[in-house]
């Protein structure tokens, strides 16, 4: 590894997926958990699933596991868990997410998703806390993810790598997801870069091209989760309804507000949705 890169995914002769190969290598070591079935990255107000799924096996910093390590200076990153299941079924709970904004190139982004298809996973659940262009949405929906619009200009595919993306939020775990809740709504995800929320007419045009939701995390990691050839269930909290679309101004504090608030109810549903797969 060339010392010119304080980063390994930062180096372009690496090759990621022997880097996502040595991540779940150490996720193995570490928890003593040879392979994991299902992965679960936890956003905004999801985070509390992790306590309802099962029994933790095993706690991790994220900075023990090859990849996610970052600089000194930008601090920790998080921490993965490894949980057993009552159907004996393992699931990785990924708590730390790096996204797009952070400017640290797709690789990066992604390579949550890529570790977790190497230590096994054929299902990944994503989730995040996203606006809601749909106003019967309230804060506090949690909804269904049942496509995407990707507005980065980017992919984590590197070359003439064409993937089809038919299906990406998979049919089948949705009905699953609203057998466990049948009135759970769904919508099509539109990822801006941010980390500025959008323009009322940003919003207005997202509308327009046919998007419900606007994030700025699932798309592109959605995209190399299918890459994987992992299945992917995709679930948005709507903590404010998008810029325009809500009368008052975005606030972060009340984002993480809805968030907090929600917590409790999304994550139950979250961990009987998986007991469901
Ligand atoms: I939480 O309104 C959350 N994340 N792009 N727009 C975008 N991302 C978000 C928003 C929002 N709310």
């Amino acid at each position: 590894m060339s010392t010119l890169h304080t980063h390994p995914l930062d180096d372009p002769q690496a090759d990621p997926f022997a880097i996502a190969e040595a991540a779940a290598a150490d996720i193995a070591r570490i928890t003593g958990v040879a392979r994991h079935d299902i992965a679960l990255t936890l956003g905004s107000g999801w985070a509390r699933a992790a306590d309802l799924l099962g029994e933790t096996v095993a706690t991790i910093d994220a900075t023990d596991v090859t990849g996610f390590s970052k600089p000194a200076l930008e601090g920790h990153v998080g921490s993965l868990r490894s949980i057993l299941l009552p159907n004996g079924t393992r699931a990785l709970v990924i708590g730390a997410r790096t996204h797009y904004y952070e400017g640290h190139g797709v690789r990066r982004v992604v390579h949550s998703v890529r570790t977790a298809a190497a230590t096994g996973a054929r299902i990944m659940i994503l989730t995040n806390g996203a606006g809601g262009i749909r106003e019967t949405w309230t804060p506090g929906t949690p909804v269904l993810i049942s496509d995407h619009i990707n507005l980065t200009a980017d992919s984590p595919l590197e070359g003439a790598t064409f993937i089809d993306l038919t299906d990406l939020y998979s049919t089948r775990l949705r009905d699953i997801a609203r057998g466990v809740d049948p009135t759970l709504d769904e919508g099509v995800y539109t990822q801006f870069r941010g980390p500025h929320y959008e323009t009322p007419a940003e919003v207005q045009m997202a509308k327009a091209i046919g998007g419900h939701i606007v994030g700025m995390s699932t798309a592109l990691e959605a995209i190399a989760a299918r890459q994987s050839g992992m299945e992917v269930l995709g679930m948005s909290l709507i903590t404010n309804l998008a810029a325009g679309i809500q009368k008052t101004p975005l606030s972060h504090a009340e984002v993480l507000e809805a968030g907090r608030d929600a917590e409790p109810v999304i994550s139950a549903l979250l961990a009987k949705i998986v007991a469901a797969l």
